[in-house]
């Protein structure tokens, strides 16, 4: 077994497309298999997910405080200017389900509002978010919680002793955008069948903007997100035992408009080969390999995607300054 440390922004896990989570106990012929087949293809790819090791986790926490990377602030923006709006919409009452909850704090935020019957953190990685759990037990003794550890990207079996009523899937952080839009369907229509009939979901999608604004955040003037995307290099090496040569590479992000979304990239500086265990790529200069998309959606496609998906849009909150979606969806029966 390979310890595949994936973790969170200073609140949530961001999870999607196979992206981040926290501390997945994964296998490592499955992981090898999979970075295999992505470094093998004739374009090359890296999963997103493995950006998440111990120093992406905390690399991605320094992005989030970036001022070229708005939407964490944006989010958190909405959230407080509209959180009796917000909780109103929801209702006091509700099964709370924190996907990719982290250290819980964006749902802790909301607790006094929304007074949830049960709170459901689920995260990749038990421990990271049990020992959340024990801190904010203290604070709300009166709610009823539990912790999960589940990949909820590939799978979302509930066990029992999650309530059935009232169920609502809270997933903030613009992780969707992480999904491809066909996969980002699939995701959320497990959501649909996950909450029930009665259920509902809370979710935060960052919308298509202004392309130097989205150049900017994904490729900052300190260079952070360039060292997160290279870390990803690091972090095969150590799964891998392969060689990249971290000074031989360059990071790439770029809002493609025609595609709707932000790409990463790293691109050879020159020429090189890298090798594996049993094998090796030669890759030209000028060469990429693609390490992820974040799609920015229009406002009318993210509530057409969610309409598709089994939900209807019942209320949605923006920034009057910078286009992002906090959404409340109720489950079409
Ligand atoms: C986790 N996810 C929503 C981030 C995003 O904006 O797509 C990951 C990220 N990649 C580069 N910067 C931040």
């Amino acid at each position: 077994m390979i310890n595949l440390m994936l973790t969170s922004c200073t609140t949530e896990t961001p999870s999607g497309a196979g992206a981040p989570g926290s501390s997945a106990q994964v296998s490592s012929a499955h992981v090898a298999a999979e970075l295999y087949d992505g470094l093998g293809a004739r374009q090359a790819t890296i999963s997103p997910k493995f950006l998440y090791d111990a120093l992406g986790s905390k690399l991605f926490e320094a992005i989030c405080e970036l001022p070229e990377y708005y939407p964490t602030r944006t989010e958190a923006g909405i959230f407080e200017r509209h959180a009796g709006e917000i909780a109103h919409a929801c209702g006091v009452g509700t099964t709370l389900i924190d996907l990719g909850a982290g250290n819980c704090a964006k749902a802790a935020a909301l607790f006094p509002l929304l007074r949830p019957a049960q709170y459901v953190a689920v995260d990749i990685s038990t421990d990271f978010v049990s020992e959340a759990l024990a801190r904010l037990r203290l604070r709300f003794p009166h709610i009823e919680m539990q912790a999960l550890g589940l990949d909820f990207s590939s799978g979302l079996a509930l066990p029992d002793s999650v309530r059935r009523e009232r169920r609502l899937f809270f997933y903030p952080g613009s992780s969707l955008g992480n999904f491809t839009p066909p996969e980002a369907r699939s995701f959320l229509t497990r959501l649909r069948k996950g909450c029930g009939p009665d259920g509902a979901l809370l979710i935060g999608i960052d919308l298509a903007k202004d392309k130097a604004v989205l150049d900017a955040a994904y490729d900052d003037a300190l260079g952070v997100t360039a060292a997160f995307n290279l870390n990803v290099l690091r972090h095969v090496n150590r799964l891998l035992g392969s060689d990249f040569d971290i000074p031989a590479w360059r990071h790439v992000g770029f809002y493609n408009e025609a595609a709707g979304r932000v790409e990463m990239h790293l691109e050879a500086k020159r020429a090189q080969r890298v090798r594996w265990p049993g094998g090796g790529r030669d890759f030209a200069a000028g060469e990429r390999i693609h390490t992820e998309n974040s799609y920015k959606y229009r406002q009318a496609d993210a509530i057409g995607l969610l309409e598709q998906s089994g939900f209807e849009a019942t209320r949605v909150w923006t920034d009057p300054h910078c286009p992002f979606a906090v959404i409340h969806a109720q489950a079409i029966a």
